[in-house]
């Protein structure tokens, strides 16, 4: 179960944040709109939301998911492989660090953007990507191993970050879709396949026993309430815009 969640508002200057999508520059009103709605969700979910200022530095910085990995017994401030989201990190450190005694730093050459990291009880999946390398997961694994817990490496082609194209909703059963499919570590879970046409919503979240799942993918929403989860529907299409899904945009923990 998760307890609490850290948001941060999005900034004016996201309409200039990283981007491969092609599907122009987002609204920044209607992404506010969205923002307030993702709220509403996690509070229905049961959690405490910590809604942190806008930081106008950092045109990505509404995505914290990518800059700390919280466990239940530490937290981890990453660092991105982006240049331009590394100085995100301190702005979300202080409050990390009101949440966690035990709060521990990646440090170059290693780097690590937490979207490819996937939990799967004290199991994690960490994604070789563009943004995190080798160094960054070692370090990782290390950490995790101190606190008694495991991580595993694992080589990504075609999606930006690990997550981007699976979700694990518990229970044993994976949100997955394009090349994760036929990966042979995930052949032990209940795959729950989702359609290229809906990849996007792979990126759906279990939350307390609800999934939330982005706005406009119903054969996503239909296949995740078959498999017995309450659905929430989430717009976040502004953050699409800017290659960012569902669990980007909070830390949960
Ligand atoms: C970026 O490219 O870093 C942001 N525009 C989107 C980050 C999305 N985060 C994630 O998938 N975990």
């Amino acid at each position: 179960m998760f307890k609490y969640a850290i948001v941060r508002k999005p900034c004016k200057a996201m309409i200039d944040g990283l981007s491969d999508a092609d599907l122009g520059a987002p609204d920044y009103e209607n992404a506010l709109k969205q923002h307030d709605d993702y709220i509403a969700a996690l509070k229905e979910c049961g959690l405490e939301v910590t809604e942190l200022d806008l930081v106008e530095e950092y045109p990505d910085s509404c995505f914290v998911e990518d800059v700390a990995l919280m466990t239940p017994h530490c937290a981890i401030l990453t660092n991105p492989g982006a240049p331009s989201r590394r100085g995100e990190v301190e702005h979300i450190a202080p409050t990390v660090r009101k949440f966690y005694e035990n709060v521990e730093e990646i440090k170059s050459p290693g780097n690590v953007e937490a979207g490819d990291i996937m939990m799967v009880g004290d199991h994690y999946y960490i994604g070789l990507s563009a943004r995190t390398n080798q160094q960054g997961a070692d370090q990782l694994i290390a950490i995790l191993g101190k606190y008694g817990m495991t991580g595993s490496v694992m080589a990504l082609s075609e999606v930006l970050h690990l997550k981007t194209g699976l979700g694990y909703l518990e229970d044993n059963n994976l949100l997955a879709c394009g090349e994760f499919l036929t990966k042979a570590e995930f052949q032990k879970y209940n795959i729950i396949e989702i359609a290229d046409t809906e990849s996007y919503s792979a990126n759906s979240v279990w939350i307390n026993g609800t999934v939330l799942v982005p706005k406009g993918y119903p054969g996503t929403s239909d296949v995740i309430r078959n498999a017995g989860y309450k659905v929430r529907e989430v717009d976040v299409s502004e953050y699409r815009k800017l290659d960012g899904g569902l669990s980007c945009l909070s830390l949960r923990f």
